[in-house]
């Protein structure tokens, strides 16, 4: 692919960057964490989607590479927010490469110990369908994430086909309903009814709910009535350059 040596290039000149999407408590509005999202900027081709760019780094082993530059990165960017007094958590995305990855566990200590981060400041967002490539492996590597301390997250819920089950298994911490579920609130009948039933497994089972893609106030307080914990979305602010996300905060605080 074209991409590819394109993107090596940039991961060895720092073309790319990290940008945080503010993540907040639905009732009081208080800033809980950010989600890191990838973001690649190329001289030639200018600003490059990463949906494109992880799926041509899947394909060709350099997720690897991407992964520990994105947790590098976001662990660092935590450390520093909470030096400052921000104490916020941040969410980063794992691909469901990661489970080949023979590095990642070393990769995070250390990263862990160079910027004395706790774990407990981060969570590992995994999707669905990363689980079910390879339950057992997948179980295992979760276990090991959680017992590292680290916090995990199912990203996308509801858009994969993992059993109850194995939900259950899994231990996660939280759940996130997929903004597919969230932006017809709050006028779809059908996806009240399926968020609302994901809200209530899901606490039955102790996990925390964040909502993602709330672009409306009225999904907002719809989210809210229906026992949601966490708002993320566009109608709370998009992503931004952690610069910018100091700004934020010190605004809403
Ligand atoms: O960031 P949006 O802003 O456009 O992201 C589009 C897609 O790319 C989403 O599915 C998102 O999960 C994925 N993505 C964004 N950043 C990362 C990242 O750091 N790691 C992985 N694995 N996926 C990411
Ligand atoms: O797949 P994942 O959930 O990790 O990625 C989150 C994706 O959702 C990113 O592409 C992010 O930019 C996007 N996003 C965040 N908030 C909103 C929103 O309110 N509306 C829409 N349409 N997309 C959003
Ligand atoms: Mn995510
Ligand atoms: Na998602």
């Amino acid at each position: 692919h074209l991409l590819y040596g394109k993107l090596m290039r940039a991961l060895e000149s720092n073309q790319l960057s990290l940008v945080y999407q503010p993540q907040v408590d639905i009732s009081s509005g208080k800033l809980l964490g950010v989600e890191a999202l990838a973001r690649w900027r190329d001289p030639q081709e200018g600003w490059i989607a990463p949906a494109e760019f992880i799926h041509v780094a899947e394909q060709s082993g350099l997720i690897h590479p991407l992964t520990h530059w994105i947790i590098r990165q976001g662990i660092a960017q935590c450390s520093e927010w909470h030096q400052t007094g921000l104490d916020i958590s941040v969410s980063l995305n794992l691909s469901a490469r990661c489970f080949d990855d023979t590095e990642l566990v070393n990769h995070l200590l250390e990263t862990l110990r160079q910027t004395r981060a706790k774990p407990e400041w981060i969570t590992l967002e995994l999707t669905e369908s990363t689980f079910m490539d390879n339950p057992e492996k997948a179980l295992r590597l979760v276990k090991q994430f959680h017992d590292m301390g680290f916090r995990i997250s199912i990203d996308d819920f509801g858009t994969g086909y993992s059993s109850l089950a194995y939900l259950k298994n899994l231990n996660a911490d939280e759940l996130k309903i997929d903004r597919g579920f969230v932006m017809n609130l709050p006028d779809s009948p059908d996806d009240i009814a399926i968020v609302q039933s994901t809200i209530h497994l899901a606490h039955n089972l102790g996990l925390k709910v964040v909502a993602e893609g709330i672009e409306t106030a009225a999904a907002s307080l719809k989210l809210r009535e229906l026992g949601c914990d966490i708002a993320q979305g566009y109608y709370y602010s998009r992503p931004m350059p952690p610069e910018v996300l100091d700004l934020w905060a010190a605004s809403v605080a």
